[in-house]
């Protein structure tokens, strides 16, 4: 049996509504924490764990705030016995006294907390009850750290605050629980190795075991990503005709129920990436808050979808520079492609299947653009078209950038569509260089193309996922 190391556990104090739990959703990365509106929802104490593969490497103690910190502080001030005692000896004389309920709630966690958090609300003036409480932590005596979380934009009391803080605390930390990412995370937890010099080594290896768990969901994230597109891309379904009974009538409804199934299958296998990949980042109540007005809400096949995302003209001459049948299709699409309906829009993706079908010569077999036809079958996909690729991988990475830059602690899931809209300005790939242009080309014709042999298209996907893997680190840090 492994030895079970001490888990260091941190006691999140502080006055009721100053943003504790929305501190404590964000750092343990938990969004089924309580955050209310309301002063006084959190009534008990309760730790929450953070885990990485199933081992808790790191407890924070939700607290209900001081109920009465200038009586408590009374008492202390008056207390004669050790230290170490003055937690246990204050419950022991407060714990039926209902006045002092939230405080015995709050103190208890404390007496073996590694540390303690405290939290204010920056963006509003100081008060004779905040003193009040720092001056209790000072008489508990443990570890203690000072957490300024800004509710608004009000920077007028925050210098007020720091110099109050530095009085008392051995560490202190401006940070923004509705907007801090993983980067500000780790920065607290370095800030949290000031507040006594033993924790530094166990905060280290707590620190690394969070780094190489962001990695690893990065990777993850990656594969996902690609096996999205490599199942979207590389979709091929054969449906049998019988070709002289086959009447115009007849071709078109094949034909519209043909791309009605590839949709359905793009649509659902997009759909299951994401919630993948919502899983790897511990976001449960982000399911249903997908901005309303947001590009990721349109049909992955609508006109605006293409418009918003399409390539750019630079784009397509560094595609056409590339070279490739798929960058023959891509250019016709910028010939005004986008302004007609679905079928010419998605024309080189899927192929103009009302062409294919109409003309003798691709119905002798010819392929074209992803659609087959020959004596006894119509064959639809692989997709013939790069743009797709680059559709979904935008959408994926614009959702890969919401989910990872939306704090835990964040609740207010009806104003997201505004910096999602912003995020995806054309795009993430649009701005792509040419190395990285060759290497989605390169997978592109390893999902879609069969006849290439296997170590080509092996390479070819582990390369783009590596790439992937920096685009995303260039995203979520
Ligand atoms: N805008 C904004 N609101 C915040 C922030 N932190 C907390 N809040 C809000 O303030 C309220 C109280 O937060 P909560 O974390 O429940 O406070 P607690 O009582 O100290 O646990 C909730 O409505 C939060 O959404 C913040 O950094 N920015
Ligand atoms: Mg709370």
């Amino acid at each position: 049996m492994t030895t079970s190391r001490k888990v260091p556990e941190f006691v999140i104090a502080g006055h009721p509504n100053e943003g504790k739990s929305s501190l404590l959703s964000t750092l343990a990365e938990d969004d089924s924490v309580k955050v209310s509106p309301y002063p006084g929802e959190t009534k008990r104490c309760k730790a929450f764990p953070v885990k990485i593969d199933g081992q808790e490497i790191i407890r924070f103690v939700d607290t209900p705030g001081f109920q009465n910190p200038m009586r408590v502080l009374a008492w202390m001030r008056k207390y004669k016995g050790a230290t170490s005692n003055i937690i246990r000896d204050f419950i022991a004389s407060h714990k039926d006294d209902p006045v002092f309920r939230d405080d015995c709630e709050l103190l208890r966690p404390m007496e073996k907390a590694t540390g303690i958090i405290f939290v204010v609300d920056g963006s509003r003036p100081l008060r004779r009850g905040d003193k009040a409480e720092m001056e209790i932590l000072r008489l508990i005596g443990r570890p203690r750290m000072a957490v300024i979380n800004c509710k608004t934009d009000d920077s007028r009391w925050l210098s007020s605050w720091q110099e109050e803080f530095r009085r008392h605390f051995n560490s202190i930390r401006v940070f923004n629980s509705c907007k801090a990412g993983y980067r500000q995370r780790i920065e607290l937890l370095e800030s949290l190795k000031a507040i006594d010099q033993e924790l530094s080594i166990l905060l280290d290896s707590v620190i690394s075991a969070i780094k190489a768990d962001w990695a690893a969901r990065r990777q993850k994230s990656a594969e996902i990503i690609a096996s999205m597109l490599k199942d979207i891309l590389g979709f091929q379904k054969q449906t049998p005709i019988l070709l002289p009974e086959l009447g115009e009538e007849a071709e078109k409804k094949l034909e519209a129920k043909l791309l009605e199934e590839y949709r359905s299958f793009a649509k659902k296998r997009e759909a299951k990436a994401h919630k993948e990949l919502r899983r790897i980042y511990k976001h449960r109540l982000l399911d249903s808050a997908l901005p309303e007005h947001s590009i990721l809400q349109e049909d992955l096949f609508s006109k605006k979808t293409w418009q918003f995302l399409g390539l750019s003209k630079r784009q397509l001459v560094i595609a056409g520079a590339i070279g490739g049948a798929a960058a023959g299709a891509m250019v016709d699409i910028g010939h005004g492609g986008l302004s007609m309906g679905l079928f010419s829009m998605a024309g080189g993706l899927i192929g103009g299947v009302g062409a294919a079908v109409g003309s003798k010569e691709v119905l002798a077999g010819t392929r074209l653009l992803g659609i087959r036809l020959d004596k006894e079958s119509i064959v639809i996909g692989p997709a013939n078209n790069i743009q797709l690729l680059y559709v979904l991988l935008d959408r994926a990475l614009m959702y890969f950038s919401h989910i990872t830059g939306w704090s835990h602690g964040r609740r207010d899931y009806e104003n997201a569509h505004c910096e999602l809209h912003e995020n995806g300005k054309r795009g993430f790939t649009s701005e792509w260089s040419m190395e990285r242009r060759r290497i989605c080309q390169a997978f592109f014709k390893a999902v879609t193309d069969k006849s290439q042999d296997e170590a080509t298209i092996f390479q070819a996907e582990v390369t783009f996922v590596g790439m992937l893997e920096d685009v995303l680190k260039e995203i979520a840090g």
